[in-house]
């Protein structure tokens, strides 16, 4: 055989065993020797049933992602397939880890699939802009009936063995030693009687299904598109296989498949699968990851409670410190009824409510601290206040504790300076709510140690972080960048365009709200003690505030919310204050349309990436798509800005910002040097592309 299969006689069962670490996917190396496997076994009356099981921490994973977009070599997934299923003889998947894409169209293709009481199996390649292309649009309804069908393929989401088998998707779960439990359920069937039947030909579950509540639940999840081919191709596909016989069915998902793999927005989806998992990659060789079994938090209030709950969520007991006992009081009933929420939704059990809880201890002691092996201070956005912080925790942490402030802006050079640890000091700048926005920037300052990094990075992924190591300059990545992006907002009222306009052109552009709504969700009372702060002003943003219109909060910002709706109203008041500011600057409104919207609100965004990356803050330029898509909201189907660039062409983006900064002056729209090189070689030099 080969490295990656090989096949032994059990008790007279074929194990074909896949082992292609480090998840089995199915590359070209995998899929000839495992077909030339099945057609040798298929011909060998000695092997009365048999096995495929994968060596290693999960069964497949997939197809091999890094193979898309090359010319395909024979045999595909869906020639062993076939082949599979016109084996007489039973056909057993042993599953465990994940069974995930090309990996459970695999096991779709056997008569049978067992798994470990712990594995997961699902559909997720809408999550790469694509479609399951290997069957699976018409297998898995034959088997869980179209609507949960429907429901596991557009959303991606993997399910437990337990459910999978109340779904009948899987025949049996074991708790242990699934391999010869496999063997030995391969062996029963073979002694059965009963024909085998291949998925392919078992329509039961399909004939049951109610095509117009299926219409309808397609449609209720194609509004949740925003703008993404993907989820209609999937709902297409599984439609066509209730309408269709299975080798036409079979010939549209190729046809919808092969259309999606060759687009943009897969192209996109898979640069951002690898992205995010570069950008959580701290160079050094073999760094060893300090242990972390207890967590701190100092501040209870918003973000404290989210760190304290992501942390609790991902099993890690928690020490909460609050300066006086109402403030841990109300920081823990704050926590609490989050909690029941969440209960409330059916999205946590009971149980697991009171096991998180159970994880809290709440103190106003600093040396309740002294055994954790990361405190991470959430106190009011003020240096003095971290800086006095960060003294008493260097008084209390046991040697060798990671410190680390969740500042968004503040100087994490001067927070570690503050101590005699530098090294031990880094930032964790979480997004709200931090038990649910998956990003997190980890700052490196100049002395931290490679370790602790490493250590954080990996601690990002247990509690289900998607982490990005950024350098320290103000306001990081994200902030930073924010700032470019928004700094047109006020002209462009000023010039012409409305709130809603400007809104409008981020929300078709794939955006889930645009920066006037978002300002109004977030509170506009923020910016404005921002600027304050910093001496800066916003004519229009700041007479807002100046009238109380806070956004959604008071009912009134940039736009009108009526008895505490969330929908934004479009409000005459606003617009006749921005005219009259601008007849205050002699500044006459003409037409302004989507196209420069985006313009002078886009490009200046991926121009002060450009200008990160030549500055290092930013690794690469695949960080910044991370920190973008997972914090931000840019729109995954387009794959982050600096992804994006590529796309637009980066020489039109320098063209349009050299028009803007004759035009303006402004600093913003000057072409960084590296934006320049991206527009020469079409690819963002030095960064990971
Ligand atoms: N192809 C190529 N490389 C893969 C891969 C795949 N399918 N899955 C993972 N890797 C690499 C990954 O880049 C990383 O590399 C290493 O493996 C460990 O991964 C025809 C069209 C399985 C849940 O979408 O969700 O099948 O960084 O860090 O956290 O219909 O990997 O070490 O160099 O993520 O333990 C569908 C993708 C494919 C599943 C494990 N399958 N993988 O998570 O490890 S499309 C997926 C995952 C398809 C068919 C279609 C996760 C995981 P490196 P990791 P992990």
């Amino acid at each position: 055989m080969s490295n990656f299969v090989s096949v032994a006689n059990e008790n007279g069962v074929a194990v074909v065993t896949i082992d292609n670490p480090p998840v089995n996917a199915l590359s070209f190396a995998v899929r000839k020797p495992l077909y030339e496997a099945l057609i040798a076994l298929r011909d060998d009356p000695a092997a009365k049933a048999i096995v495929i099981a994968c060596a290693g921490r999960t069964f497949v994973a997939g197809a091999d992602i890094t193979e898309f977009g090359k010319p395909v070599e024979q045999p595909e997934l869906r020639a062993i397939i076939a082949l599979l299923e016109t084996i007489a003889r039973p056909t057993v998947a042993a599953i465990h880890g994940t069974a995930l894409g090309g990996g459970l169209e695999l096991a779709l293709g056997c008569h049978f699939r067992v798994a470990d009481r712990g594995a997961r199996l699902g559909l997720p390649e809408v999550k790469l802009g694509l479609l399951p292309g290997g069957g699976g649009t018409m297998r898995l309804p034959r088997l869980v009936g179209t609507a949960k069908a429907l429901d596991m393929i557009v959303s991606g989401a993997p399910i437990p063995a337990g459910e999978a088998e109340a779904a009948g998707l899987v025949d049996a779960v074991f708790d242990d030693d699934l391999l010869a439990q496999t063997v030995r359920f391969a062996g029963e069937m073979a002694d059965r009687s009963e024909p085998l039947v291949p998925v392919r030909d078992r329509n039961g579950r399909l004939a049951e299904t109610d095509l117009a509540f299926f219409d309808a639940q397609a449609a209720a999840l194609a509004k949740k598109a925003r703008g993404l081919d993907a989820p209609l191709a999937c709902a297409e596909a599984v439609r066509n296989a209730i309408t269709l016989p299975f080798d036409e069915a079979l010939a549209a998902e190729r046809q919808l498949f092969a259309k999606l793999v060759s687009g943009d927005q897969s192209r996109a989806q898979r640069h951002l699968f690898f992205a995010e998992r570069e950008a959580a990659k701290v160079p050094g060789k073999d760094l060893q990851k300090r242990g972390v079994a207890r967590v701190g938090i100092v501040g209870a209030g918003t973000m404290g409670g989210g760190i304290a709950m992501a942390f609790a969520n991902g099993g890690f007991p928690v020490t909460l410190l609050e300066t006086s006992a109402e403030a841990l009081r109300r920081g823990l009933a704050t926590i609490e009824k989050n909690y029941a929420v969440s209960v409330g939704r059916g999205s946590l059990s009971d149980e697991a409510k009171k096991e998180r809880l159970g994880l809290f201890r709440g103190s106003t002691d600093y040396a309740d601290l002294a055994d954790c092996d990361l405190i991470i201070e959430a106190v009011f956005e003020d240096m003095a206040v971290k800086k006095e912080v960060f003294g008493r925790l260097d008084a209390v942490a046991k040697p060798g504790a990671i410190l680390a402030t969740n500042t968004s802006y503040l100087d994490v050079n001067a927070i570690a300076a503050s101590t005699s640890r530098p090294q031990d000091v880094l930032g964790m700048h979480f997004f709200s709510p931090a038990n649910v926005m998956k990003l997190l920037e980890i700052v490196r300052a100049e002395k931290t140690a490679p370790d602790a990094l490493a250590t954080v990075a990996d601690l990002a992924r247990r509690i289900g972080k998607v982490a990005v190591v950024v350098g320290v300059c103000h306001g990081f990545v994200g902030n930073r960048m924010l700032a470019a992006r928004g700094a047109e907002n006020e002209f462009l009222l000023l010039e012409g365009a409305t709130p809603g306009q400007v809104d409008k052109a981020f929300t078709d552009f794939g955006w889930p709200m645009g920066p006037f709504q978002m300002g109004d969700l977030a509170g506009l009372d923020i910016g404005w003690r921002n600027r304050k702060a910093r001496g800066q002003a916003a004519a229009i943003a700041d007479t807002l505030c100046e009238q109380g219109r806070f956004g959604q909060k008071t009912g009134r910002g940039w736009y009108r919310y009526d008895g505490g709706s969330r929908e934004p109203a479009q409000d005459p008041e606003v617009e006749a204050l921005i005219r009259a500011k601008a007849a205050e600057q002699g500044i006459a409104a003409r037409a302004i349309g989507a196209e420069e919207i985006l313009e002078r609100t886009l490009y200046p965004l991926v121009n002060e990436g450009a200008k990160i990356l030549e500055e290092g803050i930013a690794a690469r330029a695949s960080d910044i798509d991370v920190v973008w898509v997972n914090g931000y909201g840019f729109p995954v189907g387009k794959g982050g800005p600096m992804f994006w660039a590529g796309v637009e062409g980066a020489g039109k983006i320098v063209e349009r910002l050299e028009h803007w900064h004759q035009r303006t002056g402004r600093a913003i729209f000057d072409p960084a040097a590296m934006l320049r090189r991206f527009a020469e070689i079409g690819a963002w030099e030095g960064a990971g592309g």
